[in-house]
């Protein structure tokens, strides 16, 4: 189908920039990063929003609530959006419906969503009156949360890798310890982290020789209510006294190596974000697939100088052959000091 050829005016130009860098400020994950910017008759900006990832407010409602907080009358105004609003009552929405509802008259969107359940806002925005025009900064918004529309279309779960390790690289001691390189306020973060994806994936070697429990929890080692579903791939089975299967038991077995089955296990479970947390074998499966959506590391200022290495050979012989990742400016910034860690986050590099 031959998509329209739609013009903008300056002012949603500059709206559009502003819904990017907004987008930013989200965490990536199983929802894209999306930025919303009202403009008003006079170009104004009126409102802007962000999404804060899977379970809140899209970026649409969080600029249209902000309005309302603020007493500001959004009827006649213009939502630029850096994704097509949804359609689907999901864990919010649908956006389409609070744009109608706030009596709005215009929508302009940088991209089509292409996730079938939210897909289909813009018609049944035009079919409620609203004037709506697609394609600004298309390919930024693309780009934006390139990995994203690319684990969609392959149905799989989008996946954050998590490294901790020390200077030289190393996720363990030569004698096997391992708690904890990391500070406590990277612990901290990781659980945060843990606290708002869908399931965590390790190795059975990380089960047999760390014995994780594989929860999320606060600072005081206690809980959250809601927990990601633990995931175990492998073909050693799990010990029966093994902490990861928790009090309910209910851990998930992959019996497999493969990094892709293991995916599509985790989806056909529901799992929409994964993170794989080790060890070395699983982390270099992920890499060398080229299945890693994004990179968190933990690096503490030590040094072991022996010990386990974080990864264990990715095919790669030659310098020419090298993978190379690129600082992700979003989910806090590239590089963050996280007490005396450094995080850094990374995305692969476009091939
Ligand atoms: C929007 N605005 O800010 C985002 C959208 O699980 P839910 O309810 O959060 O729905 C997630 C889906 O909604 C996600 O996969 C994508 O298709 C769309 N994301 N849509 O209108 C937003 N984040
Ligand atoms: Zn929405």
């Amino acid at each position: 189908m031959t998509q329209p050829i739609h013009t903008f005016s300056a002012s949603e130009t500059r709206a559009m920039d502003t819904a990017l860098e907004a987008a930013l400020q989200g965490p990536r994950g199983a929802n894209p990063l999306v930025g919303a910017v009202v403009v008003g008759p006079d170009g104004s900006h009126l409102a802007t929003g962000y999404h804060r990832g899977a379970g809140t407010a899209h970026a649409e409602a969080d600029a249209i609530a902000a309005a309302a907080a603020a007493g500001i009358d959004l009827r006649g105004a213009t939502m630029v959006v850096t994704l097509e609003p949804c359609n689907h009552v999901g864990r919010t929405g649908p956006c389409a419906q609070a744009i109608i509802d706030a009596g709005l008259a215009h929508v302009v969107y940088a991209v089509d969503d292409p996730h079938d359940p939210a897909a289909g806002g813009a018609a049944t925005l035009r079919a409620a009156g609203v004037s709506v025009r697609s394609g600004l900064a298309a390919g930024r918004a693309l780009e934006l949360n390139r990995r994203w529309f690319e684990a969609v279309e392959d149905k799989r779960p989008f996946v954050t890798l998590h490294i901790a390790q020390t200077l030289d690289s190393r996720i363990a001691a030569e004698d096997g310890t391992s708690q904890w390189i990391s500070c406590p306020e990277s612990l901290a973060d990781n659980h945060a982290i843990r606290r708002r994806i869908d399931a965590i994936l390790v190795g059975t070697q990380t089960v047999l020789v760390d014995n994780p429990r594989l929860t999320a929890r606060d600072a005081n080692g206690d809980a959250f209510g809601e927990q990601p579903l633990r995931a175990v791939m492998g073909r050693r089975g799990i010990p029966e006294d093994a902490a990861v299967r928790g009090d309910d038991g209910r851990v998930l077995h992959l019996p497999t190596r493969d990094p892709r089955e293991a995916l599509s296990l985790l989806f056909s479970a529901g799992a929409r974000h994964v993170m794989v947390e080790g060890g070395s074998r699983i982390l270099s499966a992920f890499l060398s697939e080229g299945l890693v959506d994004e990179l968190v590391m933990y690096l503490a200022p030590t040094l072991l100088g022996s010990g386990t290495p974080a990864l264990n050979g990715l095919g790669i012989a030659t310098l020419a052959d090298a993978q190379r990742w690129e600082w992700d400016a979003a989910s806090g910034g590239a590089v963050q000091t996280l007490g005396r860690d450094l995080r850094l986050h990374l995305l692969p590099e476009r091939p």
